[in-house]
């Protein structure tokens, strides 16, 4: 009996210090979202499930856009540089953040790697999350909007069964519609369950291979650009 009780104060003295801890998250993610402010930088934050096409989304709206906006990108991933060096190969810089192991970023990663960016004149600034539903929900980084991808290969059940994601979601990016043909993927239901999770979300059908969609998104990320200058009083280049 003395063992269970022991046990069941373990797991309260976890959930405080879990609570704490992301307190100091949010509290660093606020710097973070302040310097964005002054800058006038737009902060978007990529999760998904691994292999839903971040890295690919990234790919596609840097051949669109990079001539036309000032694109960065930090990159999370358990292990390995290869995203990175992906980005860069579209003329992006863009930098990896090792984890070596964590399931998501936090904004005292963001805060740590911001200096080794220059920003001056950055209109945005992506970070891809690790690929990852459920831990990057709970971390701000005091990102402008949280976009999740979730690829029709992996099924139309996501916001249902990963509700923590969708409730903190702003956009939710359907990708590879290319494989629609192929799959069992119902768009309508999974905009319809997103919904029911997070009426505010908004949805975008896309595929990065084939460029549907992209146009629109891209429409999307210059007007988010615009307005976030303007909201900040930050003067357009
Ligand atoms: N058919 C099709 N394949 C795609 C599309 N977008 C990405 N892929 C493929 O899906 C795989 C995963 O894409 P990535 O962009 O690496 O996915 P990711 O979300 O960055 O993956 P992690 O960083 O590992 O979480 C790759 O083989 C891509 O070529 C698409 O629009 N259509
Ligand atoms: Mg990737």
């Amino acid at each position: 009996m003395k063992k269970l009780h022991n046990k069941t104060v373990g797991i309260l003295e976890t959930q405080d210090l879990s609570i704490n801890l992301l307190k100091a998250n949010d509290f660093v993610a606020e710097t973070i979202r302040q310097e964005m402010a002054e800058r006038g930088i737009l902060l978007i934050n990529l999760v998904s499930s691994p292999g839903s096409g971040k890295t690919a989304l990234l790919e596609a709206t840097a051949a669109k856009l990079k001539d036309v906006l000032h694109m960065k990108v930090l990159v999370g991933d358990v292990q390995t540089e290869r995203d990175a060096d992906r980005i860069r190969k579209m003329g992006i810089d863009a930098l990896q953040i090792v984890t070596g192991g964590t399931c998501h970023l936090e904004a005292q990663m963001i805060r740590q790697a911001l200096p080794s960016l220059d920003l001056e004149g950055v209109d945005i600034l992506f970070i891809e999350n690790v690929g990852n539903l459920v831990c990057p929900a709970s971390y701000d980084l005091g990102e402008d909007l949280r976009v999740t991808l979730v690829s029709c290969t992996e099924g139309d059940d996501k916001p249902k069964k990963y509700p923590g994601m969708f409730l903190t979601t702003d956009i939710m990016l359907v990708t590879k519609s290319d494989l629609l043909p192929y799959v069992p993927f119902s768009v309508d239901a999974v905009i319809a369950d997103a919904h029911e999770v997070n009426r505010n979300i908004q949805s975008f059908l896309l595929s990065a291979l084939k460029g549907d969609g992209l146009e629109v998104w891209c429409e999307f990320l210059k007007e988010m650009h615009a307005k976030k200058r303007f909201q900040e009083g930050v003067a357009s280049t």
